[in-house]
């Protein structure tokens, strides 16, 4: 495998010799590496095969993200920062594409390894929170001005209707049979569709505007510098054309979360309204001027909105029988569920204490 993978490698733009090549990161869903040179003159690399089940366009994906990615350096640039650290810098193929597909049909992309920095799984401090909403809102106020239109790669991506269509399409296939061992967690899900519905009808109808998001900001997709300061937004696979409220709730759903993820013990897991709080202050100390009232006015929803999207999309990958995020266990799907659904339950419990929060907050600009 490492022959094959030295041999990938080689077919990109490296400077300076490969020393070798090992599996790094958590992702569920590509396979990343990092490239390892032999000189400390030359970076090191992070090589991905990019999940070509899930981006069936990958050649437009690299596209978006070298827009993205080109956009982000000329802003950081402009304010004297370090535009190799701060932003990605894809690396091309030796054939000047910006992706290599292997004989087999899989797709490979290369990115500078930016060093000296950590990847948190969990947000244990308010510092850490408001670092990380400042990164996201830095990163959003940045692509404000981008004009041309990206490539949607990923139709519907977070837009629950048309999630509800590919539950209703599941559930009526019902693959492996397991519909009749969940019918508790379906009730979770059926009983919000309406609320859920009224707020994307909104972004629908244009009352919420789109714009150049992340739409993967779980705390992991952004690097820190050791000093515990935000530095860089990676994983860009998701950059589309969307609701900032994503970029806000996505990052509340995974900050805000005492437990894990996929935590077996639900009595860890809750909302942390002090998280809540931090990321909230860091996130309009970037975002305050350009967000409109009916985005501030959804904040809080969002947190709500997108946590239940991903309760449903664990059970719907359970139900379908573990096609899309990776698993380690052939329960871990529905364990996944189960610790969104409890936070979920805490954000609905939560709720008034989270819309008072946002108020303050966004009174603090007015
Ligand atoms: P996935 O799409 O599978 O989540 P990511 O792009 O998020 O993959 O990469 C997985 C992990 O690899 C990240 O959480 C981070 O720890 C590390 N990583 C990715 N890109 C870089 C980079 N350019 N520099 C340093 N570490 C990185
Ligand atoms: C996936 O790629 P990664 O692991 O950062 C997923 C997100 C989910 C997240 C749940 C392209 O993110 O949408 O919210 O897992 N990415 C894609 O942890 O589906
Ligand atoms: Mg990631």
């Amino acid at each position: 495998m490492n022959q094959t993978l030295r041999a990938i490698a080689g077919k990109f733009q490296i400077d300076g010799e490969i020393n070798v090549v090992r599996p790094l990161g958590e992702g569920f869903i590509n396979d990343t590496f990092i490239i390892e040179t032999a000189l400390p003159s030359s970076p090191n690399y992070i090589l991905q095969r990019k999940n070509r089940n899930i981006f069936t366009n990958i050649p437009a994906m690299m596209d978006n993200i070298v827009r993205v990615t080109n956009h982000l350096k000329n802003k950081i640039i402009a304010r004297g920062g370090d535009p190799r650290r701060e932003a990605l810098t894809v690396t091309p193929a030796k054939d000047g594409k910006l992706y290599y597909k292997d004989d087999e049909g899989e797709y490979w992309a290369v990115c500078e390894f930016i060093d000296d920095t950590i990847a948190y799984q969990k947000a244990d401090t308010p510092e850490l929170a408001y670092q990380g909403g400042k990164g996201i809102g830095m990163f959003q106020a940045m692509l404000a001005d981008f004009k041309e239109p990206l490539t949607d790669i990923l139709p519907g991506f977070h837009n629950i209707r048309y999630r509800f269509k590919q539950w209703d399409e599941t559930l009526a296939k019902d693959p492996v049979g397991r519909a009749k061992e969940v019918a508790e967690e379906i009730k979770w899900i059926e009983e919000r569709r309406e609320e859920m519905l009224r707020f994307w009808a909104l972004v629908e109808e244009g009352a919420i505007p789109t714009r150049v998001t992340h739409n993967d900001t779980k705390i992991n997709n952004i690097l820190f510098d050791k000093q515990g300061n935000v530095l860089c937004v990676i994983d860009l696979d998701t950059v589309l054309s969307a609701t900032c409220l994503n970029d806000y709730g996505d990052a509340m759903r995974s900050y805000t979360n005492t437990g894990l993820e996929d935590d077996p013990n639900l009595g860890n897991v809750s909302m942390d309204l002090g998280i809540f709080k931090a990321y909230t202050q860091g996130y309009l100390s970037e975002t305050h001027a350009f967000l409109t009232p009916k985005e501030a006015e959804y904040l809080a929803f969002s947190a709500k909105y997108i946590t239940y999207e991903q309760v449903l999309r664990f059970l719907m990958d359970y139900i379908d029988g573990d096609n899309y995020y990776k698993v380690k266990s052939p329960e871990h799907n529905l364990v996944r569920t189960r610790a969104q659904y409890k936070l979920l339950q805490s954000m609905e419990a939560q709720y008034a204490d989270m819309q008072r929060i946002v108020k303050e907050e966004l009174e603090r600009y007015a």
